[in-house]
């Protein structure tokens, strides 16, 4: 967002050229809460605001990443700011706004936030930003714990530097939980190098750290896992590791041995090794093992029966564990700097107590990172109590594998997923490491669910589902109201989702249905005004769902986001359309006009092309036709002729 608005400093500056603008009495605007996502765990407002204006001074204390510095840079810019000088110390008072960056062991920011009276987050990847109004200027301070405090820092300032002004204020912030991203763990289609890439931009911004490479349609990761990747493949994850530091995020590989393992041969736990070794030869640092979705109760070679005995879950359990004690231990030989080993077990749908969970528990290093998907492979909801359960079963806290907004399963066909990330517990982060999204085959979509899903996982006691929801969109559409709320639109005819069951734990279209239902009950028992109100409203409802497709991809939301919602987007139109002339017939025949019938013919004939869109071959798992607002649009438009009579004797 550009902004020119010269050096104006303070609230009364403000207000002398908005009184001279307007030639209205001036009356002091107050410094408001700037909405920040994910929510800060503090922001106290101060005394007045600070303009940003076409001229700053950026003060980088030493030790500073230049890549937070470029960032900051990058943002200073985009609010407008056209000449940023440097500078080593900073004044005694401010004629311009100051923008100090650093660590909090630094001398220059300790020194900064004692002149604003704060101190500094003392949590991993914490940070504290101190907002000063002075004179003409400020000072504005970015310190963070660490280097990954800082750079979060860099991500809130953004947000601020996108307001008019950013008002005194102190933020104290940190994340409630130490692990949030991404697990790209569906089947199907996976994503580009360019989805990654685009992906790990994104996920810097909502303060994420984590991506795990886990894509089930890998070859080399899963059913050919022994063997190495194309040297060309090997150096695009090379790329994307770089781009993930860059980012702060935690690059993750994962490998799926499962299929094929036979886990007391030595060779097999070297071939895991010369992947890892590979993949470390390109920037690597994090590994993952992956044993979901495998046959556990038979052994794959017969030496696997003569160590562990007969096959079974109990003798699988000590299997794995002895096979990830193993990889644990040579990641740390090999390599000082690895982050601890992730594993998702072959039981990770529940916490139930049962043979194989106790033997891994007792068995696996309590080093090991352990994933679980909640109290089914997609839960209705997630609690705290289930969370301890999970803690008891697999003997550390989970981390948790979310399987929102993943649409790789049968009650997914033809559907986007993109209702706001919900009924997780608030209290959570006391019982888990952290939680990783497994997102859609789409990527731009996927970042909907994603931004809420780490926005909890940052901060749970204060995540607002709705408020979340509405600032992704405001992300995608790059601040554009107009296309905001055209996403929203289409967000609600792709708000349900399913479980594996016959159930969904979001319900579909909920706006929508609020609408139509008013309409129903309208002609049901309302009077001539509240028929007119209803239909009225009805015919704002048919325009906004025709228009928002061309909305979307008009140029202001990203053209991923457009592109792989193309189909969702083309049957959106058509459904638009067919319920703008439902509406036309509706309020025909409440006339007492007889082309009502031709209305509702017109709206049949456009529903039944709607319907009839299909999913891109191949780009999910499951192709079939796409769904809009299902079982809320298509039943009113089905039912509309039937909710009043049409005189067909009329010529009025
Ligand atoms: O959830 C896990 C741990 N594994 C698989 C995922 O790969 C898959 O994407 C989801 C959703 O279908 N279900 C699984 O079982």
């Amino acid at each position: 967002m550009k902004r020119h608005m010269g050096k104006l400093g303070t609230c009364s500056s403000l207000m002398v050229v908005a009184a001279g603008l307007m030639a209205a009495p001036a009356i002091a605007q107050p410094a408001t809460l700037p909405a920040l996502f994910p929510q800060p765990v503090s922001v106290a407002l101060g005394r007045g605001t600070i303009t940003l204006g076409r001229s700053v001074v950026l003060v980088a204390a030493p030790g500073t990443d230049p890549e937070t510095t470029a960032l900051v840079r990058g943002i200073l810019s985009e609010a407008g700011v056209e000449t940023i000088t440097t500078a080593r110390s900073l004044p005694s008072s401010f004629d311009r706004p100051h923008i100090l960056l650093g660590t909090a062991g630094t001398a220059l920011v300790r020194d900064a936030l004692a002149r604003t009276r704060t101190t500094a987050d003392g949590n991993a990847e914490g940070y504290t930003i101190a907002a000063l109004a002075s004179g003409t200027g400020g000072l504005i301070t970015l310190a963070g714990h660490d280097a990954d405090g800082l750079f979060h820092a860099a991500q809130t300032f953004r947000q601020l530097a996108g307001r008019t002004t950013i008002p005194a204020l102190t933020i104290q912030d940190h994340p409630a939980m130490p692990i949030r991203g991404t697990i790209e763990g569906f089947y199907g289609k996976p994503w580009t190098m360019a989805d990654r890439t685009k992906h790990l931009d994104f996920l810097a911004t909502v303060k994420a750290n984590t991506y795990v490479y886990s894509p089930k349609d890998d070859p080399y990761a899963r059913d050919r896992w022994r063997e190495a990747y194309p040297a060309a493949t090997l150096s695009a994850l090379g790329t994307l590791a770089a781009t993930a530091r860059r980012n702060h995020v935690n690059f993750v590989y994962a490998i799926s041995p499962g299929p094929s393992v036979c886990f007391s041969d030595p060779a097999d736990a070297q071939a895991l090794q010369r992947k890892f070794d590979a993949l470390r030869g390109i920037g690597v640092h994090s590994f993952y093992v992956a044993l979901d979705d495998i046959e556990y109760t038979k052994w794959n070679c017969e030496a696997d029966k003569a160590k562990f005995g007969p096959s079974g879950a109990e003798a699988a359990g000590i299997a794995q564990a002895q096979l990830l004690n193993t990889v644990q231990v040579s990641l740390l030989a090999r390599d000082p700097q690895s982050r601890p080993l992730i594993m998702v077990p072959t039981e990770y749908y529940d916490a139930k107590e049962t043979p194989y969970k106790a033997a891994l528990r007792k068995h696996l290093d309590p080093r090991v990172v352990v994933q679980w998907t909640g109290t089914d492979v997609v839960p209705p909801a997630i609690s705290v109590p289930d969370a301890k359960q999970a803690t008891k079963a697999f003997g550390r806290k989970t981390l948790l594998w979310d399987n929102y907004p993943v649409n790789d399963f049968a009650q997914t066909t033809g559907r986007l997923l993109m209702a706001p990330y919900a009924r997780r517990e608030a209290g959570l982060a006391g019982e888990l490491s952290g939680i990783l999204s497994n997102p859609m085959n789409q990527e731009a979509p996927s970042r909907v669910a994603v931004t809420g899903v780490v926005a909890f996982a940052w901060n749970d006691k204060g995540y607002d589902a709705q408020r979340t929801w509405h600032a992704s969109a405001r992300d995608l559409a790059g601040g554009d109201p107009r296309a905001t709320a055209a996403l929203l639109t289409f967000f609600d005819t792709q708000h349900m989702a399913p479980t594996f069951g016959s159930q969904p734990w979001q319900e579909q279209a909920p706006k929508l249905k609020a609408v139509l239902d008013r309409v129903r009950e309208a002609l049901a028992d309302g009077d001539a005004t509240a028929r007119h109100q209803a239909l009225t409203d009805l015919t704002r409802t048919a325009d906004e769902i025709a228009n928002a497709p061309d909305i979307i991809r008009s140029g202001t939301v990203d053209p991923a986001f457009a592109e792989q919602s193309r189909p969702w987007l083309d049957a959106m139109a058509i459904w638009g359309r067919a319920l703008q002339l439902t509406a036309a017939g509706l309020a025909a025949a409440d006339a007492g006009s007889p082309a009502a019938t031709r209305y509702f013919a017109d709206a049949k004939r456009l529903a039944a092309e709607a319907a009839a869109v299909q999913s891109i071959p191949g780009a999910t798992r499951f192709d079939g036709p796409i769904k809009v607002a299902d079982g809320v649009l298509d039943r009113f438009i089905a039912d509309a002729p039937t909710l009043i009579a049409i005189d067909t004797a009329s010529n009025r």
